[in-house]
């Protein structure tokens, strides 16, 4: 319980800055339910003074008389209609103004807190979104950040005035009546049972909701994001059935949640229609035997109505705070998932390169796993001088990727370390280590956006004329050039309106103009036929030179011109040097080598 208090806290600090609304939001509120607990007595003037034959109340009826007015029954017939007029108008006003300031505020607040959540789904690591699908995420942002709306109207802003209701209600109504009024109040322990039972079959329909929800989403966003393979494999229809099984578990699980809030708020009407039931008839008794007055007996069950409504909200908001834990959990899970990999206390950022070159990068004995135990790179070590082109060959699953990841940081070694130029990764921020960096990989990421902003993506000041030369120098200025709208064509999500030469010349262009110390390409050139081939390599001649380069390929064409290959398997480095000087010792890479160029040949007699 005490968890749970916190956990509101931690929500309830994304409504402080709206404090100003919100204080105003109480304030009103207490207005309002002042001016709702004056709504029944126009009724008692009606009844008692106009109608019956009540004389006016002692300090009211000389205070009119003083100013010479004996007020007729029908000028009580009027006072009274006016009366019920005055007040409903002031209690519609405050109540407008009321919703309206609170939807501003409101909208506010939850803003506010996907923002952070946005933020910080993009600062976790790498391995965090290996394990949630971007659906599951998306639907944190965009649904579960309601949370902090949720539980500041049910926290503060319904409790504010429905208390002030049954403050300034119950103590009107014990004035008139103290035996009526704790008649009416009994029906108070049964409501509490009733809350806190149903509370937590609240939470729990509330959680299979959002989960029913969250994997809704997740799988239209998973097949939206793969359309090329589920035409060509005609898997729509299936996908349909799948859909339709989904928003089945959707429908169960809100058909879950609908019947318990609707047993909760039978319960509870029971209980209060018992409560005044029992005020009726006790005091329709009353005025029988004259100890009250027919007026005031109205105005009483108007109160007791007023009460039973106030309370049924109170319960109903307890209800959604209940809900709202769901939500809660899921929105914290993201604020407090671990950031993997961050600055230390103590980072440094990274001393800048001398006379502009690349820099030098050592692996040290750098052992990491992406599970416990299952170790992907092993004891590696490897010297990348500055400037030098290091290439990195090996079977699938060697372990390529996995090393050139830990350059940029997206994960940290799990023992041994990573140093650019003398200092260790994890010494420096990230931001001055990722400033040094850029990465061309197999599949580049094509932003929809234009094309000029694509490319200066790495550099969001770049002018013009240094967009089109890095475009120049990556071979993709003549393609730019016959494009619709040249550097300011829209591109389609990930680049759809581009080939993958194209998108790739792009990726390079963006590169070149981040104008980085170190250099990562994988798989640059995979996907492309001969003659995309040789233009990216002279693209990427101009990207490389000066800097130090690690290039993953499986073209051992691609390769050839580095100035040493490493061999990886199974975590290691089993050989290292040049083309020619792995070829003559005929190992690893000479095997692969043969293959490679059998491949080839193949490949060109067919
Ligand atoms: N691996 C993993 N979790 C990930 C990525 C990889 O468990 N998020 C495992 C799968 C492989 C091993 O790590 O067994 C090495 O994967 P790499 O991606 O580093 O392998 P390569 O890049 O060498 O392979 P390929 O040539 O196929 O790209
Ligand atoms: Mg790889």
């Amino acid at each position: 319980m005490t968890a749970q208090i916190r956990h509101y806290w931690r929500v309830l600090g994304y409504a402080l800055p709206q404090w100003p609304a919100l204080a105003a939001i109480v304030g009103l509120s207490v207005l309002a339910s002042a001016v709702a607990a004056l709504a029944p007595w126009p009724l008692k003037i009606l009844v008692d003074y106009a109608l019956g034959a009540e004389t006016i109340p002692e300090p009211l009826r000389s205070l009119l008389l003083a100013h010479g007015w004996e007020p007729s029954r029908f000028a009580l017939v009027a006072v009274a209609a006016l009366a019920s007029i005055a007040i409903f108008a002031v209690y519609e006003l405050f109540d407008a103004v009321l919703t309206m300031s609170w939807s501003k505020a409101g909208q506010r607040m939850v803003y506010g807190l996907a923002g952070d959540l946005f933020l910080r789904l993009q600062r976790l690591s790498l391995l965090f979104h290996a394990r949630r699908s971007v659906g599951d995420s998306l639907s944190r942002v965009t649904g579960d950040a309601w949370c902090v709306y949720k539980v500041t109207d049910s926290l503060l802003v319904v409790p504010a005035r429905q208390i002030m209701v049954l403050v300034s209600v119950g103590a009107l109504a014990w004035q008139l009546d103290r035996g009526l009024t704790l008649l009416m109040l009994a029906a108070i322990p049964v409501l509490a049972a009733s809350a806190f039972h149903f509370g937590r079959l609240l939470k729990t329909a509330e959680r299979r909701e959002r989960e029913t929800t969250a994997q809704l989403a997740a799988f239209v966003h998973q097949v939206l994001g793969a359309m090329p393979v589920v035409q060509a494999f005609g898997a729509a229809s299936r996908n349909r059935s799948v859909f339709d099984a989904l928003a089945a578990h959707h429908v169960r699980a809100n058909r879950t949640g609908a019947l318990v809030s609707n047993a909760y708020s039978v319960v509870n009407g029971v209980a209060m229609t018992i409560g005044v039931a029992l005020v009726v008839y006790a005091g329709g008794r009353q005025v029988l035997a004259g100890a009250m007055t027919l007026g005031s007996l109205l105005v009483f069950i108007a109160y007791a109505r007023a009460l039973d409504k106030a309370i049924r909200e109170l319960l109903t908001t307890y209800g959604n705070l209940r809900g709202a834990e769901a939500s809660i959990d899921r929105v914290l899970e993201v604020l407090d998932a671990q950031e993997m990999v961050h600055d230390a206390p103590d980072a440094q950022p990274l001393p800048p390169r001398r006379d502009g070159h690349g820099g030098h990068l050592v692996f040290d004995r750098v052992t990491f796993d992406y599970e416990p135990g299952h170790p992907v790179l092993r004891e590696l070590s490897l010297d990348v001088r500055p400037g030098e082109t290091m290439a990195l060959v090996g079977s699938s699953g060697a372990g390529k990727t996995s090393l050139a990841s830990l350059v940029p940081r997206f994960f940290d070694p799990r023992h041994g370390r990573v140093l650019l130029d003398g200092m260790d990764l994890r010494a420096v921020t990230l931001s001055s280590l990722r400033q040094e960096l850029a990465l061309v990989l197999q599949d580049p990421f094509i932003l929809p956006m234009t094309v000029a902003e694509n490319i200066a993506y790495g550099k969001q000041h770049a002018s013009r004329d240094e967009v089109v030369a890095a475009a120049v120098a990556a071979n993709a200025h003549e393609f730019i050039r016959v494009l619709a709208h040249g550097y300011d064509t829209m591109l389609g999500e990930q680049g759809a309106n581009l080939s993958g030469g194209q998108r790739q010349r792009l990726a390079i262009a963006r590169a070149l103009l981040k104008n980085p110390r170190v250099l990562i390409l994988d798989e640059p050139t995979s996907a492309l036929d001969a003659e995309n081939e040789r233009q990216i390599l002279s693209a990427l001649a101009h990207l490389m030179a000066g800097r130090t380069t690690l290039i993953i390929a499986h073209r051992l064409a691609t390769v050839r011109f580095a100035d040493r290959i490493a061999v990886l398997d199974r975590g290691r480095v089993v050989e290292l040097g040049t083309h020619f000087e792995l070829l003559a010792a005929g190992g690893h890479y000479a095997r692969l080598y043969a293959l490679n160029v059998l491949g080839t040949k193949s490949e060109a007699a067919s």
